[in-house]
């Protein structure tokens, strides 16, 4: 059980992991990306072997986000799948409410629905992101960057 001031720090901890910075810092950028995600016509070969599938702005991978420590990244996510999805930032460090985690952490993102993830870049790395809804299935459609 925990403590008055157990709960207190703990409240206060939680409280700082979810807000964004309220003033954006003078050496500060926002990284502006849009990530649609929909099903998309692809040939795996020269022998013209075709199926559809799930891609982030009709990539494979999806696209590179850059952004340095500290920045803001902004990404508007447009769901045009016929079912859910959310995006996950794998290995960032990232406030509980950005992190994708659908009825986790958020809603899922229902079909023709627009999703705004913000979030500070709080550590430098390589890192990728990919769904989180059926994230077995959405992944191995496509729905990643590398
Ligand atoms: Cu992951």
């Amino acid at each position: 059980m925990l403590s008055r001031r157990e709960f207190l720090n703990f409240s206060a901890a939680t409280i700082a992991l979810t807000s964004l910075p309220n003033q954006i810092q003078s050496n500060q950028l926002i990284r502006n990306y849009k990530l649609t995600v929909g099903i998309t016509p692809h040939l795996f070969d020269n022998k013209g072997v075709l199926d559809h599938l799930w891609l982030y702005n009709k990539q494979t991978s999806g696209p590179v986000i850059e952004a340095k420590e500290n920045d803001i990244i902004r990404v508007e996510f447009v769901n045009n799948l016929d079912e859910p999805s959310t995006i996950h930032w794998h290995g960032i460090k990232n406030i509980n409410k950005m992190d994708g985690v659908p009825y986790l952490t958020q809603d899922p993102v229902q079909p023709g629905e627009t999703y705004i993830y913000e979030f500070q870049v709080k550590n430098a790395g390589t890192f990728w992101y990919h769904a989180h809804f059926q994230t077995w299935r959405q992944i191995s459609r496509g729905l990643y960057d590398l």
